[in-house]
């Protein structure tokens, strides 16, 4: 699965601008018409600006449905992204009206060609051109709301955060101001990438470092992991339940110095709600900002990311927590693989298996039914 760049989505024409586009092409292309013939000059260079045009357009709305995303390609994180940030049925009714008018705009311009062949005078030629631009011009004006919703999806989208499924991905949970960002920060490689959350108006940062050719990919929750669970609406849970899917460990981050304002106590309360709530993945309770506390608790994984104690330790148990490395005996059968020397018992009662071998044998090859009678003769 490729990861969405979001950021890649190509600018939405408005209406207009994809109409002036085309009309400004297949002037352009009539004009390169030449023949000292006027009637045949006329009927070429009208059939060309009929042709230029609804291909354009054609090939501009192509485009952005090219560009954008299929939804159903997409990660379940993705989806449930797009989902909160613009709506997916929105989105997929967009883009179907899109791909409507650019098959409408191809099937007037046959249309146009084949009258176009009837007719005996400059004046018809003429009279079709503009009768064909005026249908494409009412097309473009049909789907001019979902062309603006498209323009307006693009500012949204284009702020998603990229997340590549098919990598190691780190979900970094905890209550507000416990350190996660500055967590993000000190473990990744380079300026961790700042983007929109749409449960959130803070900012969610995505980043990442690289051990032995995976990335590994840290992603902050503002918004999801951060308040008790009552307060969460349908969408966000979507979210969460798309968090589980591609998160392959969850860091917990508790903040003992109660600098950030939730006291521990709140904090225990969120670890328990996401501990049940992720029940499959494995969680790592991360104690932060071990520069401002006492550490006297044995057993407990302490960082800061303002000394930096403790991350590359952290560094490591996320690398062998996640085991991205671990090499898979591809000759290795699972264990309740049949193996061949085992017996498999037919499925069915007695006539069944029978009446299944009976078709069998019909449907079998000639050759096949040559070998079985042998070895039944030998039999
Ligand atoms: N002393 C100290 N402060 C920290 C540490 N990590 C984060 N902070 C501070 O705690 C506040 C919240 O941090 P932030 O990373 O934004 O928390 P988030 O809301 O969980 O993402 C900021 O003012 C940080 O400077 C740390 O290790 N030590
Ligand atoms: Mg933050």
């Amino acid at each position: 699965m490729t990861p969405v760049e979001w950021r890649k989505i190509p600018t939405v024409l408005y209406p207009q601008e994809v109409l002036d586009k085309s009309f400004k092409r297949a002037s352009k292309q009539s004009d390169l018409v030449e023949d000292p013939d006027k009637y045949h000059r006329v009927r070429k260079q009208m059939a060309r600006m009929i042709q230029a045009s609804s291909d354009t357009i054609a090939e501009t709305l192509l485009k952005w449905i090219d560009k954008w995303p299929s939804l159903n390609a997409q990660s379940s994180f993705d989806q449930a992204l797009v989902d909160a940030a613009v709506g997916a049925d929105e989105y997929r009714r967009n883009l179907g009206a899109i791909q409507w008018a650019a098959q409408r705009v191809r099937s007037i311009a046959g249309e146009s060609q084949s009258k176009m062949l009837r007719y005996r005078n400059i004046e018809a030629f003429h009279n079709e051109r503009r009768h064909a631009y005026g249908r494409m011009s009412s097309i473009i004006d049909q789907i001019s709301q979902n062309i603006l919703w498209l323009g307006e999806a693009r500012d949204i989208l284009r702020k998603l955060p990229s997340i590549d499924a098919s990598e190691p991905c780190i979900v970094v949970a905890g209550a507000p101001n416990v350190g996660k960002s500055a967590l993000i920060t000190v473990l990744s490689s380079g300026e961790p990438e700042v983007a929109s959350y749409p449960f959130t108006t803070k900012r969610l940062h995505v980043g990442h470092f690289d051990h032995r050719r995976r990335t590994y990919q840290l992603v902050d929750t503002p918004g999801l992991l951060d308040r008790p669970m009552t307060e969460r609406n349908q969408i966000e849970m979507q979210a969460i339940a798309a968090l589980e899917n591609i998160g392959d460990l969850v860091l917990f981050l508790i903040d003992l110095s109660e600098d950030g304002g939730v006291d521990l106590e709140n904090q225990k309360n969120l670890l328990s709600e996401v501990e049940e709530l992720l029940s499959d993945k494995e969680i790592i309770v991360v104690y932060s900002k071990a520069d401002l506390i006492d550490q006297n608790n044995e057993g407990k994984i302490w960082v800061s990311s303002t000394t930096g104690l403790g991350v590359e330790e952290l560094r490591s148990k996320i690398i062998d927590a996640v085991d991205a490395d671990a090499i898979i005996d591809p000759l290795k059968l699972p264990s309740d693989w049949p193996r061949e020397n085992e017996e498999i018992e037919p499925i069915g009662s007695p006539e069944e298996i029978a009446k299944r071998r009976e078709k069998a044998e019909m449907h079998a090859p000639r050759w096949e039914r040559e070998m079985r009678r042998k070895k039944n003769e030998r039999a």
